[in-house]
């Protein structure tokens, strides 16, 4: 077996480090690997995802996986990565995952906003920016996950101000990286799975987000959450909690979860709120990164395999 370069999954990496990653894992296993390109983004950055798909005679369903539409949320990508890392290295080697992995079309986009990623690494006073890097008036940014075309800044989940952590932007879809995503979503055939990644509060949360009544879909969605949870609790103990977004954290519309559930028609669409709690929130210790990858791999396995079934 083909060793890869060396990528230490217990650190957190910048962007040009993750997307040199990318083009490892696509060079290392060529036969079993995609990357793509989504857009540019708004400082001109390129967003590349890495899609895995592993002969077959019949077309699978699609797996969609996007870490780090907020960028200071580390843990996300780095997360991401290592499952990936996982599916790949391990691939004919372990059975559960050889199983998992050929069950989908995997698609991973590690960074969702790479401009608001980069900028969290220039820095101390910058480690904790979350939006995009636009510039609206006297302020930057906009929430990439209120800025979907569905029900845009239309509830209290979502704000009109440019200097609001959560400014839904001037247009739905105004943020080239959002509206980009969307697009590419929506040209993959059989897209049945679709999870955004966030941190932290350990969450595993289904549609909608815009409102407290629950979807058509929930009592599915939420067993499947229930599965993912179950399965990830089983590693370490580590307690995440499930239920529709607004129910279980707080309103949010606009998201690339509804958008996904509601426009594109993934029934299985996710929001995922990773490690930890309180205590360190998005300055998660790297010691924590391999231990949650672990379990949220076991997570995303029993996930798939719900999903594959129903
Ligand atoms: N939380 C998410 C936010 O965008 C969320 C909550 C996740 C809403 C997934 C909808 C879908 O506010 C964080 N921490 O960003
Ligand atoms: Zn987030």
């Amino acid at each position: 077996k083909r060793r890869s370069a060396e990528f230490d999954y217990g650190q957190y990496h910048t962007l040009d480090e993750i997307n040199d990653w990318i083009l490892n894992k696509t060079n290392v296993y060529k036969s079993l690997t995609l990357l793509f390109n989504i857009t540019k983004s708004y400082e001109g950055r390129m967003m590349t995802g890495l899609k895995i798909s592993t002969p077959s005679q019949f077309t699978k369903p699609a797996f969609f996986i996007m870490g780090g539409i907020h960028a200071r949320e580390w843990i996300s990508p780095a997360t991401a990565i290592y499952m990936f890392g996982q599916m790949l290295d391990r691939y004919k080697i372990d059975s559960d995952i050889t199983k998992m992995v050929d069950m989908f079309d995997w698609y991973l986009l590690p960074i969702t906003n790479p401009d608001g990623y980069a900028f969290t690494w220039t820095g101390d006073q910058n480690r904790l920016w979350r939006k995009t890097r636009s510039k609206h008036g006297l302020c930057y940014g906009v929430d990439p996950n209120r800025n979907w075309d569905i029900q845009w800044c239309e509830t209290e989940g979502a704000s009109k101000d440019p200097c609001s952590e959560t400014y839904c932007g001037p247009s739905a879809f105004s943020e080239v990286e959002v509206k980009g995503v969307a697009a590419f979503l929506q040209g993959i055939k059989g897209l049945k799975g679709f999870i955004d990644v966030h941190s932290y509060s350990q969450l595993w949360m289904s549609p909608w987000g815009y409102t407290r009544n629950l979807s058509k879909d929930f009592q599915q969605q939420d067993a499947a959450s229930a599965a993912a949870t179950d399965a990830l609790h089983k590693v370490y103990g580590t307690k995440y909690a499930h239920g529709s977004i607004a129910n279980t954290i707080y309103i949010a519309s606009g998201t690339s979860t509804d958008w996904a559930y509601g426009k594109i028609d993934v029934k299985y669409a996710f929001g995922v709120e990773l490690r930890d709690t309180e205590k360190y929130g998005c300055l998660l210790p790297e010691d924590q990164i391999i231990p949650s990858g672990i379990e949220t791999l076991q997570g995303l396995m029993a996930l798939a395999s719900y999903v594959k079934d129903n």
